[in-house]
């Protein structure tokens, strides 16, 4: 008999135990309302004090590694079994092969020290259904079916615990490619699953295993709700908040039950975004989460910390991540990337931690703000050269001085602006930040400059937006991203994310520059959400520009409204003009 006839006849057995109330219904009381609520705002100001975390992707597919019977295989990591469709029991062969002896739970929160990450979440059980810790719910787990036989969450847990770094876990509650009736393996499993009888046989006692046996679990971080119903969603935030009813619940457990919300992988809103409550960026070091032997396109530090400034003053939090090898060790250049913002946060982490966001909209790439009382941080992205022109703020500032050496910084009123005199280079080459003492504890700010005050005419700069595929690149020397190449099943692009920012009908400009020698190929600038069926479009040809950097107008007019998405670009059809780049797309809102 094929294992997976088995499975699924072991997964129908299950349904039938659960459905006559055999099996172990995992009883929780329902959470005090009151208890939850004190515990979770309580939560909730720490969370956002903390502004800083890690993430941590660490399962069998670090084994592959990127790399499916010789092939590479393009894409996230921890999505190998799915992408190459890979039966259950050949995968779960690996779990033979998972012997993570280099590990050591200790050098791990201690990394996560030396970054400046105040909190840590690690997949306990990723979509391919394998439990990292020492699961009871099912065998297939790292203490009953690994050589390494030990639960290396306990370890890290402990150390986290020690450092005061505050512990969480990820879990996915709904995609399984193990189970008959988990979502996702349609390879293995064909027939219609029954997501109750997933929950209950393996997720309910799988989180009650996670929120029991670790300490204060600080945070849970589910993903991928899928078709859970918005009553399996609810019975699964209960027995969470009745565990410990202080455990944050992240927005992807579905249904809009989660405490917090996250924006998309590496997607970070256009502008300061206050509107839905507290939010965070998931964002690689690179371009997968789970270990890729070959995926060594690092981001560098001066991008990561300007992120982080960027984040931040728009009211978010950055939960960065790491793909620990299957021998339980962290990539050597994910260790050096992180330590290099720790070091910049030891000497900067007062315009970061515990700060709030920027009471000005964002104009362009040179500075971004944080506050805190009687405090205007100004964080310098990309050196103006001798002169900072600050616009908009009516407050009286008493003195101002580079947080990194403490030297003052002579200013003058010019009009309506502050004229900063800077030295012609920057202190260093992450940001620099110019600390304004201000009279009022609150800073005032000018009308027309106030962070929910976008201008008529308002630029999306290449750094602003999520960097879509491997391929394409972000140049710091023109500011542009470039290496819009196209695949079969993955287009290089840009993505701007306005949540709620934008609304209205705009006219189109970009600022691009392409050799005559690859000038030709159409490109589309959508404005739109996932699977939505007319978008707002704008399609163009790629016109030479004698490799110089120019703006030009588009034909046609985009239309966002406050649900959009995303505004992407990218090329359709022949990617010949793949090497051009792009600065920025402009856009001027309509007067009709
Ligand atoms: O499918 C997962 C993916 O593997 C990864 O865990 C990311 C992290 O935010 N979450 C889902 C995709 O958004």
């Amino acid at each position: 008999m094929k294992l997976w006839t088995s499975r699924y006849i072991v997964g129908v057995l299950a349904g039938v135990l659960a459905f006559t109330g055999c099996a172990p219904k995992v009883e929780t009381k329902a959470p005090d309302p009151q208890a939850e609520k004190a515990a979770t705002e309580k939560a909730m100001q720490r969370l956002d004090e903390m502004k800083f975390g890690m993430f941590i992707h660490w399962g069998l597919y670090t084994i592959p590694a990127g790399e499916w019977k010789g092939k590479y295989v393009r894409g996230i990591g921890e999505w190998i079994m799915f992408r190459e469709k890979i039966p259950a029991a050949e995968y779960a062969q690996l779990a033979t092969r998972f012997n993570p002896v280099k590990f050591n739970g200790g050098e791990w929160a201690q990394l996560a020290k030396d970054a400046g990450m105040r909190y840590l979440v690690i997949t306990s059980k990723h979509h391919d259904g394998f439990a990292m810790y020492g699961s009871k719910a099912s065998k297939y787990n790292i203490v009953d079916a690994t050589p390494y036989a030990k639960d290396p969450m306990k370890e890290l847990s402990a150390a986290c615990g020690k450092q005061g770094i505050d512990f969480g876990f990820y879990y996915s509650q709904d995609q399984d490619w193990h189970e008959a009736n988990g979502r996702g393996n349609n390879w293995d499993f064909p027939e219609k699953r029954d997501a109750q009888i997933y929950l209950e046989g393996k997720v309910f006692p799988q989180v009650k295993e996670i929120m029991s046996g670790y300490g204060p679990m600080r945070l849970i971080w589910f993903d991928t709700p899928g078709l859970l119903s918005e009553k399996q969603v609810t019975d699964l935030r209960s027995m969470v908040k009745s565990l410990q009813p202080g455990c944050l619940i992240n927005s992807r457990i579905g249904h809009d039950k989660g405490d917090y919300a996250q924006t998309g992988d590496n997607a970070i809103p256009i502008q300061v975004y206050l509107k839905d409550g507290k939010w965070e960026v998931p964002a690689t070091l690179n371009d997968t989460w789970g270990y890729k032997k070959n995926d060594n396109n690092w981001k560098n530090p001066r991008d990561l910390i300007s992120k982080l400034s960027d984040i931040v003053s728009k009211g978010g939090n950055y939960l960065l991540n790491i793909g620990p090898t299957s021998e339980g060790v962290v990539p050597e250049q994910s260790q050096e990337i992180l330590r290099t913002i720790g070091k910049w946060l030891a000497v900067n982490g007062e315009a970061i931690y515990g700060t709030g966001p920027s009471p000005f909209h964002m104009r362009d790439i040179t500075w971004r703000a944080t506050v805190k009382p009687n405090k205007l941080y100004v964080h310098i992205l990309n050196w103006p050269g001798k002169k900072l022109r600050l616009e908009g703020l009516e407050s009286q500032v008493t003195k101002a001085y580079f947080l990194a050496n403490k030297a003052e910084v002579p200013f003058k009123k010019a009009g309506a602006a502050l004229e900063f005199e800077l030295p012609e280079k920057a202190l260093e080459p992450n940001v620099t930040v110019l600390a304004l003492e201000i009279a009022e504890a609150q800073p005032k700010v000018a009308d027309g400059y106030r962070a929910d005050q976008l201008p008529a005419k308002l630029d999306l700069h290449a750094w602003v937006a999520r960097m879509r595929g491997e391929e394409i690149k972000y140049e710091w020397t023109t500011q542009s991203a470039t290496g819009f190449k196209s695949f079969e099943r993955e287009t290089n692009g840009l993505s701007w994310y306005p949540y709620k920012a934008l609304d209205g009908v705009y006219d189109v400009e970009i600022t691009y520059a392409c050799d005559d020698a690859v000038a030709g190929s159409k490109f589309r600038l959508v404005a739109g959400r996932r699977r939505e069926p007319n978008p707002s479009a704008i399609d163009g040809v790629v016109e030479k520009t004698g490799g110089k950097f120019v703006t030009r107008k588009l034909a046609g007019k985009l239309t966002v409204k406050p649900e959009t998405e995303t505004i992407s670009l990218q090329l359709e059809g022949d990617d010949k003009s793949a090497p051009m780049k792009v600065q920025k797309i402009t856009l001027v809102k309509s007067a009709s």
